[in-house]
């Protein structure tokens, strides 16, 4: 049995085709059912639904073989024990500094504030901080990032855009872009070797399926 970890919304709508160039097909719908193991037209592959920050933790430990998670959720959790064959070039965004439209950020850093930095991507945010030289204290969130700076709870977020109409719906700008960001395949080490053949076959059919850019 292979068994592939997907998060329910974009990072499944976005892995049907990839699956499909694979002859996999998902048989239930996430959104009508209330299964977490989803079979597939293909007896031998099953699909697993989990929180989108937990794929790593599946394909780590070997709850599932393989995976599809952002490039965020793997930095921040780290990527120890998972082979990670593709960039699938789904679910893009970048990551990226935000503040309230009124806020001098650029004169915040030159006068070497400490500035106050909410979001979810606590490891990515210091590093990136860290490797500029400004001093941060670093208030973790599990949602809604955009609502810290208007609060006032901080003067800045590091949060995901991709068209930007949630930071405009909230008065904030993005003044600094830390990466971009795409879904990966990750893969746990031990199942590519036990199971070598039918997960290079996966593999092989999401590679030549990922859009060229
Ligand atoms: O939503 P939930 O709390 O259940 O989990 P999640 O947010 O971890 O999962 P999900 O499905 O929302 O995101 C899964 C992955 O999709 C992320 O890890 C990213 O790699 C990728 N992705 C791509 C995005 C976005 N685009 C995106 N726009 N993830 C989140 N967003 C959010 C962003 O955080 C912000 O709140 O959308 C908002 C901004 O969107 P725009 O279009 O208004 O700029
Ligand atoms: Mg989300």
């Amino acid at each position: 049995m292979i068994t592939l970890a997907l998060s329910k919304g974009r990072i499944f709508e976005e892995t049907m085709p990839l699956l499909a160039a694979a002859g996999i097909e998902v048989t239930e719908d996430p959104d009508k059912s209330r299964k977490l193991i989803l079979p597939t037209t293909r007896p031998d592959v099953r699909v697993v639904l989990v929180r989108a920050s937990d794929v790593p933790t599946y394909v780590q430990y070997g709850g599932a073989d393989l995976g599809v998670t952002g490039l965020d959720v793997l930095l921040e959790h780290g990527n120890q024990g998972l082979y990670q064959p593709l960039d699938l070039k789904i679910a893009a965004c970048r990551l990226s500094v935000a503040v309230r439209a009124e806020y001098d950020y650029a004169n915040a850093v030159k006068q070497g504030a400490r500035l106050k930095v909410a979001t979810k991507y606590v490891n990515l945010a210091r590093e990136f901080f860290a490797r500029k030289g400004v001093h941060v204290d670093l208030i973790k969130l599990y949602g809604s990032m955009e609502l810290a700076p208007l609060t006032g709870l901080a003067d800045a977020i590091v949060d995901l855009v991709s068209t930007g109409n949630t930071l405009k719906a909230n008065q904030l700008v993005e003044v600094e872009r830390i990466m971009d960001i795409s879904a990966r395949l990750v893969v746990n080490q031990a199942a590519l070797k036990l199971k070598r053949e039918p997960i290079r076959r996966i593999v092989d059919a999401f590679a030549s399926a990922v859009p060229q850019t």
